[in-house]
């Protein structure tokens, strides 16, 4: 297993103490979640360090960024200013990085909504950003004990836990969220 010390050094300047500790806890719990469910643990350890490296620019940078790299936001994305960090992160470490791997790619891209058909490696990140050491939040618990038994048991508990709270607060649900809902509910269908 590599050290990857370039990027974390690039990580430690990008991001405050808080949000590089999280960083660090979700490529460890990414590692751990894919041995035990069979991802590659080179990507998901990867996937883990990079997934918010845009997460700290302030609101007009993130835009700029956005715009440099000629992505145009939907008008439900402007709506969801939470998952801007995860698109901007894909382009930069797509374009910056020079990352080439489509399933860790996705994995950043998709991290903040999950969406339909997530891939191994989306589910693992995904997770492991819910479950790493550093959360702490009501319920998440029962979270990690669901994601401890069953990864589709648990991604369908972090759903239901995600749409509750953005409904509770009356933010707006994106598609990517309530498609990966709706299938990780299917799942459980009778
Ligand atoms: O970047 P992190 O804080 O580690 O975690 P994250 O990338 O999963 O972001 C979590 C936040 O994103 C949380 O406050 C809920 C928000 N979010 C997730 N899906 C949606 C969303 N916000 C809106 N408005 N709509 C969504 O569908
Ligand atoms: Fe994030
Ligand atoms: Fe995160």
């Amino acid at each position: 297993m590599k050290e990857y010390k370039e990027y974390k050094a690039l990580l430690r300047q990008r991001l405050t103490d808080k949000r590089y500790h999280h960083t660090l806890c979700v490529a460890d719990r990414a590692l751990e979640l894919a041995k035990k469910y069979g991802a590659d643990p080179e990507k998901a350890y990867v996937a883990g360090l990079l997934h918010d490296i845009c997460k700290d620019l302030p609101r007009e940078k993130m835009l700029q960024t956005l715009d440099g790299f000629g992505i145009l936001l939907s008008d439900l994305e402007k709506q969801c200013p939470k998952t801007w960090h995860a698109i901007a992160g894909e382009a930069y470490i797509r374009r910056e990085l020079g990352i080439t791997d489509r399933e860790i790619l996705d994995a950043v891209r998709f991290h903040t909504t999950g969406r339909s058909n997530m891939t191994l490696l989306d589910k693992v990140l995904y997770l492991a950003d819910f479950t790493s050491a550093d959360r702490n939040f009501p319920g998440v618990e029962e979270i990690r004990g669901a994601v401890e038994l069953d990864l589709e048991q648990g991604l369908l508990e972090a759903f239901v836990f995600t749409v509750k709270e953005l409904a509770e607060e009356k933010s707006p649900i994106h598609t990517d969220t309530i498609e990966g809902y709706n299938q990780a509910a299917a799942r459980f269908m009778r």
